[in-house]
Parts: C-alpha cells; sequence; structure tokens
C-alpha cells in the first residue's frame, strides 16, 4: 500500500461539533466535547474526522456562513482547545480534516462589509455585484439581474440599497458568494489555508466546491418569468473550474505530502467526477456525488417526495462504483449534516431498525472508495418527530416554510415534508446515553434530543454483539484487515430479486462475496449459476448474528460478506 495514497484505505467521521458533544452546558457542543469524546472515535476504529466549520460565524447556517476564516467561534472555543484536540487526535493516529467554505463568506465578513461600502472600494469586486435588470422597479421580483432561484427559497440576489446594485448568494442572504475571477481573492483564500495547514490540520472537505466559476453572461434560466427558474448550468461547472483547482493545488498542497482533499459537489456526473479526481489533473482526491441522496427527491424541490423503489439505491450505487473504476476514486456516503437519517430513509426504523441499519452499513462499507460516517449513523441514529414548527431550527427548512406558507400552502402539510426529509433530523444531539438529554449537555439543549435515546444510545450498544455500533466497528476493522475491501475491483452480480444488492469485490487471489437484502421481507436468493457452492464459503461477517444463515433464504435486512 503506498503511503501517498493512504486516504484510498481510510474511514472518516463526520463531527458537526454544535451537535455532538457540550462540555460547557450551554446547551451547545463544542471543541473540548470533541476532545472528550475522541475515546469514541478510537473505538470505531476511524482514520481521520471531518470537523464541520468552527470558524467565527454568526450561525446563521450553523457555521457555513463564515465571517473570519482564521479565529475560532467563541461558542464553540478557543485556539488552545483547537491545538489540544488536534494535538490529542494526532496521538491516537487520527487525522483531522478542515471544512473549508469558500464559495461564500458570510455578510458578516470584513471583506463583504468593505465591499458593500462602495462601488469603488478596493474589495468591491471580491463579490459578485450587478445591476437591477434595465427598466425594473429595484427591490422588486423580476428586476433581480438573473431569475435564478437560491438553494434555500427566493432569489439568488439581494438589493443592496448602499449602491442600488445586488449581490448573488447561492444560498442564504447572509451568505454572499464570492468572485472566484479576483485574482487577489483568490490569493488571500490560497494564504488563508496554507496558514490552517501549517497550523498541523490533514486537508479539506470543500463545501460546494463546483459551484465557485459561474458562467460569465449570467444568463436567465429558462421559466415563467414571475417565479424563480433554475440557474444550476449556469453557476455550477463554469468554464474556470478545473482552472481553480489545479490553481489551488500548485499554491496550497504542492509539496506537502498526507494531505486529504474532498470537494462537495451536488449535481457533478461520473463523467465530471472522473475527471476532478484523475491523479493526473491534480485537482482533488475525490468528490461527495448527490445521485443517491436525491433519489428520493420530487420534481423541482427535495421537499417533493418521490418513494425509493427497491433497487434504486443499489443501482445508483453499482453505477458510480463502474464509472470511476478505472480512473478516480469514490467517497462513500449514507448521510451527513444536510441529509435526514439512512435508517428511516433507505431502511425501516420501525420493525428492522437495528437489521436494516446494519445491512446499509455493509452495502456502503463494502464498496471500494473511502466510506464517510456522519455522527450518529455508527449507533442507527433516526430521524427526529419534530412535533411543531417551533422544534426546527435550520435555516433551509424556516426559509422553505416561510415560503410556502406565503404562498398559501398548508404548515401541516409543510411540516410533514420537513419532517421527512428536512436537515434538522441530522442535528439532534448524538445519543451518549439513555438519559433524556443523552449525555450531550447537562444544560437547554439547541435543538431536541430525540426521545428514543431512552433506548437507542452509544452505551447500550459498546461491546454488544451485533449492535449497529460494533457492526460499524467490524467492518471498518475488515477494511484495515484486508486489502481487497479497500482496493479491490467491483462487479455487481444480478440476482432475480431488485430488493437484492449483490457484489463481488476481487484483489489478486482475494475474493468477497456480498449479499444484502435491501427490503424487510424474506426473500430467495438464487445464485445456483453464478456461484453454486457459495453457501458453503466461510462468511466472514453477517448482520444477523444469531448464527442461523441457512444459504439462499435471506432475512429481512440480511446482509453476509462471504470470502472465497
Ligand atoms: O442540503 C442540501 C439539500 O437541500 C444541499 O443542497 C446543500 O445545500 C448543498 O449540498 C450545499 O451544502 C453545503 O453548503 C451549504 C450548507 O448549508 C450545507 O450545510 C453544506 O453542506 C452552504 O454553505
Ligand atoms: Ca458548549
Amino acid at each position: 500500500r503506498s503511503k501517498k495514497d493512504w486516504w484510498k484505505s481510510a474511514v472518516v467521521y463526520q463531527v458537526y461539533p454544535r451537535s455532538f458533544q457540550d462540555s460547557n452546558g450551554d446547551g451547545i457542543g463544542d471543541l473540548r466535547g470533541i476532545l472528550g469524546r475522541l475515546d469514541h472515535l478510537q473505538r470505531l476504529g476511524v482514520d481521520v474526522i471531518w470537523l464541520s466549520p468552527i470558524y467565527r460565524s454568526p450561525q446563521a447556517d450553523n457555521g457555513y456562513d463564515i465571517s473570519d476564516y482564521e479565529q475560532i467561534d467563541p461558542v464553540f472555543g478557543t485556539f488552545a482547545d483547537f491545538d489540544e484536540l488536534l494535538d490529542g487526535a494526532h496521538r491516537r493516529g487520527i487525522k483531522i480534516v478542515m471544512d473549508l467554505v469558500v464559495n461564500h463568506t458570510s455578510d458578516q465578513h470584513p471583506w463583504f462589509i468593505e465591499s458593500r461600502s462602495s462601488i469603488t472600494n478596493p474589495k468591491r469586486d471580491w463579490y459578485i455585484w450587478r445591476d437591477p435588470r434595465p427598466g425594473s422597479t429595484p427591490g422588486r421580483p423580476g428586476s433581480e439581474p438573473t431569475n435564478w432561484k437560491s438553494f434555500f427559497s427566493g432569489s439568488t440576489w439581494e438589493l443592496d440599497t448602499t449602491t442600488g446594485q445586488y449581490y448573488l448568494h447561492l444560498f442564504d442572504r447572509r451568505q454572499p458568494d464570492l468572485n472566484w475571477e479576483n485574482d487577489d481573492m483568490r490569493a488571500a483564500v490560497y494564504a488563508m489555508m496554507r496558514r490552517w495547514l501549517d497550523r498541523g490540520v490533514d486537508g479539506f472537505r470543500m463545501d460546494v466546491i463546483n459551484l465557485i466559476s459561474k458562467d460569465p453572461a449570467y444568463p436567465d434560466a429558462p421559466g415563467a418569468f414571475d417565479s424563480y427558474g433554475d440557474g444550476f448550468s449556469f453557476y455550477a461547472h463554469g468554464p474556470r473550474l478545473h482552472e481553480y483547482l489545479q490553481e489551488m493545488n500548485r499554491e496550497v498542497f504542492a509539496g506537502r505530502d498526507g494531505m486529504l482533499t474532498v470537494g462537495e459537489m451536488p449535481g457533478v456526473t461520473t463523467t465530471q467526477a472522473k475527471a476532478f479526481t484523475d491523479p493526473e489533473r491534480h485537482e482533488l482526491n475525490m468528490v461527495f456525488q448527490f445521485e443517491h441522496v436525491g433519489l428520493d427527491h420530487g420534481e423541482g424541490s427535495k421537499f417533493a417526495h418521490q418513494p425509493l423503489r427497491p433497487g434504486d439505491l443499489a443501482e445508483s450505487f453499482t453505477t458510480w462504483q463502474d464509472a470511476l473504476a478505472e480512473t478516480g476514486w469514490n467517497s462513500l456516503y449514507l448521510s451527513n449534516h444536510d441529509q435526514p437519517r439512512p435508517v428511516s430513509r433507505f431502511g425501516d426504523d420501525e420493525t428492522w431498525w437495528r437489521e436494516s441499519a446494519t445491512a446499509l452499513a455493509t452495502i456502503l462499507h463494502m464498496q471500494r472508495g473511502t466510506p464517510y460516517i456522519y455522527q450518529g449513523e455508527e449507533i442507527g441514529m433516526t430521524n427526529h418527530p419534530f412535533p411543531t414548527v417551533s422544534s426546527l431550527r435550520d435555516i433551509e427548512s424556516l426559509n422553505h416554510l416561510s415560503h410556502e406558507v406565503d404562498a398559501g400552502a398548508s404548515e401541516v402539510l409543510v411540516l410533514r415534508d420537513i419532517r421527512r426529509i428536512g436537515r434538522d433530523n441530522a442535528r439532534t444531539p448524538v445519543q451518549w446515553t439513555s438519559h433524556p438529554l443523552a449525555g450531550f449537555t447537562e444544560g437547554t439543549p439547541w435543538i431536541d434530543v430525540n426521545p428514543n435515546t431512552s433506548w437507542l444510545n452509544a452505551n447500550a450498544q459498546y461491546g454488544q454483539p451485533g449492535s449497529v455500533f460494533e457492526h460499524y466497528r467490524s467492518l471498518i476493522a475488515l477494511r484495515h484487515e484486508l486489502p481487497v475491501v479497500a482496493l479491490g475491483s467491483f462487479r455487481r452480480i444480478d440476482t432475480d430479486s431488485r430488493a437484492v444488492f449483490a457484489f463481488e469485490r476481487r484483489l489478486e487471489a482475494a475474493t468477497l462475496i456480498v449479499i444484502a437484502n435491501l427490503s424487510s421481507t424474506n426473500t430467495r436468493v438464487d445464485l445456483s449459476d453464478e456461484l453454486p457452492t457459495i453457501w458453503s464459503s466461510r462468511l466472514l461477517l453477517s448482520n444477523w448474528t444469531d448464527g442461523q444463515a441457512s444459504g439462499q433464504q435471506f432475512r429481512p435486512w440480511e446482509a453476509r460478506v462471504y470470502s472465497l
């Protein structure tokens, strides 16, 4: 195994600091809280922590709105706390990768405060300013420079009355987009990144990095005049994206070994992902693609629902495994801080909670690529039954709610959609204990704890054979022990059932066969043509731990890994 490509055999764990562990009773997770839980991560066996933003921020989008890239937000702690955490992680052999949010800043960042102060300010061009549409009344819907719809509802443009121009914000109006066309701005970002690497961090997860280069013509999206249209094809994957990533490589990463880079790329295609992660091009180690987390999105909005069909998930995973088989590298994930909980979304969190959580983990961790575990996923945390709109915290959900209600929708129905797909599902506190506050805080948590912490918590799972936690631990250990898990080739094996995901992994003399029943009913798996002797092969791992695995009969969500 080459040391240079260490990240190919690594498992990454995402910490969303606000919801991980509070150490001082203010109800908000913090750096000292993470420090106190490093034993959990070491026990799980992960190699890397990806730390969601801890920089100074007004917290409009929980830290994805940064007002100072080089300070720690006081709510999370101090630089002394940060250095202690970095050191504590490194002493345990765990690296730390920082979140890098440079498509936009907070509107409270000094760069933006300067930029908005006058048209002639030297930082004016660090953001994206445009005149109102000619002949329109500035401030009125329809006078925005383009008709693009924001990720967080409404227009992507906000009128700034100081100068009468609009600024672009693909996300909330408090998250103005940086202008990557500006050389000085890019140089400032690279210098900031170098200072973090000098401090000892091990790489970056780059927030919406495929949005930093926009179509310089700023065309309208096709669509009705008075409603906002989908401008994605104009603001994503712009003409200079590859150039910027290569420049960043030269300016920031050249001469530094052992770094990990992963670019978050909503809407990225397999062809594009292959190019971004082709080592010859010196851009990124891997990207987060979004295909499988869009399978249940309806037309036009994530809040519109389209039920998953059996086999959809397996088909999508297979597409990506096949596409990046020769060139490039996949990241693998079931969830993150923007997604609902996978056991509730893809599994069966009522009848087959443990079985479906472990089956989903098995099919993910047995693929080729670098797996990412989102905090709480390793104990099978579920969606939260948000009872009322007052229990919601997420800016995306709250903006969506107010836009829909203004447009005449029923609050009850909007809340139903948010409960299913909203980001707050991922953001309830990690459930460490059975105490009503889950061991997360001794104060008032900033967002409610899921009441199921009474039985669903880490303490109840440590050392318990077959628990979700112990299953994740086994999967990670298997990846570290057997090079075939991280590096082997992937080949899907067809069976006659849509609910079954079966595949082969192969590296030199080693062959693994993974078979999972991704449904809540008993299923027969017929492999008599392809692998007639499979049922007498060595069973390496199973999520039904009763030792009763019986050949081709698969019980609900039964997942097995055989070694040939
Ligand atoms: O959450 C999503 C689904 O609605 C995504 O569209 C998400 O907004 C997109 O993946 C970008 O996410 C990243 O940038 C956002 C931030 O709010 C997210 O938390 C972050 O992961 C803006 O910085
Ligand atoms: Ca705290």
